[in-house]
């Protein structure tokens, strides 16, 4: 078999989306996501120019030789440009060789560990009553665990608090949670590292106390602090049992998290802005971390995230792959197989898609009781509608950017 055309799809019906759509001489479709939030064009560039050149001829049965030939060749290794593109191919690929093969990919990656993957649901508020309607409206969707994000007193607009989105075809509606803002510019949004320490634990502590001790409840740092900062967060929020506190540091300096974890016993998740194993290398090795939250779109797609979890598993670390809604239905599609099969999977973060995206992805899974599965259509179970895809052309959107009370930039 033969890969006769490769071509790269942007559509934008709730939000941007980049798939390559790979077709073999006897009419074998295999799709792969490729979106990067806020740089799409840069990976449909990579892409366009200098990979689909490179597949026209190829044998799609070749998945670990394709590969490493796209990331060896290019010499310029790693990096999420580079990392995405390859990860398209890699999950279109594996997507025809389920297909040809007649299964479901998850049984071409050993059959499946579990009966459906535990979710965790994004509820947000501005303040208690707003965060505890979010998170009974998430409990009565069937989610089983939770992440919590709140707004900190005296800061303006924070990251991950879900608002009535003004997006096409959702005016009005919620969405749970899109940071990604379409226009020429960034938001800019504020933050104070003390306010935010001195708050989150407060909002734990309401929230078990109306809760209970069961839910499982996450929480996302977004990289903002120090290690120091960190470890001061993950002790206070001790007494809570989070299931994750993720992204406390950002961690481009792996050492960081040596200090986070001497202090405290919180377990931690990081990994959705890292994109090869050697992002990992030493957390994993020095146990620093009990989570991964790479996804398939931006960690090289199956081949290598495969890669990154069996190394992982040495460690007694699992899975908590990186799912908002800037992975398309087909990176969450391809990491459910994936999340199926393997033994230490952990928790798949969900959020659904709009209404519109669902026309132009059209998609087999099922979610039922907070559970995940990916069903049974062979290959990774999505379609591409390309006539709907073509109703919603791209829209510039750029994610937000922080500064604090005296301008300076701060991570976001
Ligand atoms: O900010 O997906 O855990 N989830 C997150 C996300 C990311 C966006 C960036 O594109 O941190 O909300
Ligand atoms: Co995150």
């Amino acid at each position: 078999m033969q890969i006769v055309s490769a071509d790269v799809i942007v559509t934008s019906p709730d939000r941007n989306f980049v798939t390559l759509r790979v077709e073999t001489d006897e009419g074998v479709v295999g799709l792969g996501d490729a979106t990067l939030n806020g740089r799409e064009l840069a990976v449909v560039a990579y892409l366009r120019e200098h990979v689909v050149p490179l597949l026209i001829g190829r044998d799609p049965a070749r998945i670990e030789d394709t590969w490493q030939f796209l990331y060896r060749s290019a010499y310029w290794r790693r990096g999420p440009v580079t990392m995405a593109a390859i990860a398209a191919v890699d999950v279109a690929l594996w997507d025809v060789k389920a297909k040809v093969a007649g299964l479901p990919l998850y049984q071409l990656l050993g059959g499946a560990s579990r009966t459906g993957l535990l979710t965790y649901g994004h509820a947000s508020g501005k303040d208690l009553e707003e965060l505890f309607d979010s998170i009974r409206a998430h409990q009565a969707e069937g989610y089983r665990a939770i992440r919590v994000q709140t707004g900190v007193p005296g800061l303006k607009s924070i990251y991950g608090i879900a608002s009535n989105a003004t997006f096409d075809g959702n005016a009005g509606k919620r969405y749970d949670h899109e940071p990604a803002q379409r226009g020429a510019l960034p938001a800019e949004e504020d933050w104070d590292t003390r306010s935010y320490l001195r708050h989150v634990p407060t909002v734990f502590e309401a929230v078990r106390a109306e809760f209970g001790p069961e839910l499982p409840l996450l929480h996302d740092g977004h990289h903002r602090m120090t290690p120091i900062q960190a470890a001061q967060l993950g002790k206070s929020l001790e007494p809570y049992d989070l299931f994750w506190l993720e992204d406390c540091t950002p961690a481009e300096n792996q050492e960081a998290l040596r200090l986070v974890r001497q202090h405290t016993t919180t377990p931690l998740a990081i990994g959705e802005i890292f994109n090869t194993v050697w992002d990992y290398q030493l957390i994993v090795r020095e146990q620093l971390i009990d989570y991964v939250r790479s996804a398939v779109t931006h960690a090289g797609g199956i081949t290598h995230l495969r890669k990154i979890m069996d190394y992982a598993s040495q460690y007694q670390i699992k899975s908590g792959f990186h799912g908002p809604t800037d992975i398309s239905p087909v990176g969450m599609a391809a990491q459910m197989h994936l999340g199926l099969a393997i033994h230490n999977f952990g928790i798949q973060e969900y959020m659904q898609h709009g209404e519109a995206t669902d026309r132009v992805f059209r998609q087999s899974f099922t979610f039922t009781d907070g559970f995940l599965h990916p069903g049974d259509q062979p290959g990774i179970g999505v379609d591409l509608d390309l006539d709907e895809a073509a109703r919603h052309p791209y829209e510039q959107a750029y994610l937000p950017y922080n500064r604090l009370a005296d301008g300076t930039v701060h991570d976001w």
